[in-house]
């Protein structure tokens, strides 16, 4: 399958649809997940095109990595989570819905289950406030 040039992540990083940002820089971009499975919930994702892993240039894998590292401690502290769960699915088999390659960020706490993923929509008035304790907590 080629890289959709339309893919909604695609959207979001030319700024043709809304999200609430958390981070960015020249290879990556952070934002809440408009259907989280925990409060803070958080993607990343590269400026390349990369439908999966797969399909990933390294550096580009690198910087998602590096911007994951940073906003995992950050969502962890503001929101004080029990643990930090990454997750990142390749075809749908695995539960890959959008393609363009994205890391889940999701906090978790100890007894609390999780939402389903790909689930509930979250308010917007939400999810901006949980991004901006996440943004006071990146270094
Ligand atoms: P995956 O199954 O890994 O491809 O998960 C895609 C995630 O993206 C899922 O948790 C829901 C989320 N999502 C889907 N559409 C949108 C959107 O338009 N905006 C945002 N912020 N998240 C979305």
């Amino acid at each position: 399958m080629a890289y959709d040039k339309d893919n909604i992540f695609a959207k979001i990083l030319h700024g043709e649809i809304p999200a609430v940002i958390v981070y960015e820089d020249d290879q990556t971009l952070a934002f809440m997940d408009v259907m989280p499975q925990s409060p803070g919930h958080t993607l990343v994702i590269p400026k390349t095109e990369a439908e999966d892993l797969f399909d990933l240039d390294l550096e580009a894998g690198a910087a998602v990595l590096r911007t994951s590292q940073r906003l995992a401690r950050a969502v962890q502290e503001a929101f004080g989570a029990d643990g930090i769960m990454i997750n990142q699915f390749n075809g749908p088999a695995a539960g890959q819905s959008v393609f363009h390659y994205h890391v889940h960020i999701v906090p978790r706490f100890d007894g609390v289950p999780l939402r389903r993923h790909s689930g509930d929509m979250e308010d917007t008035a939400v999810l901006e406030e949980q991004a901006a304790k996440i943004r006071q907590a990146l270094d």
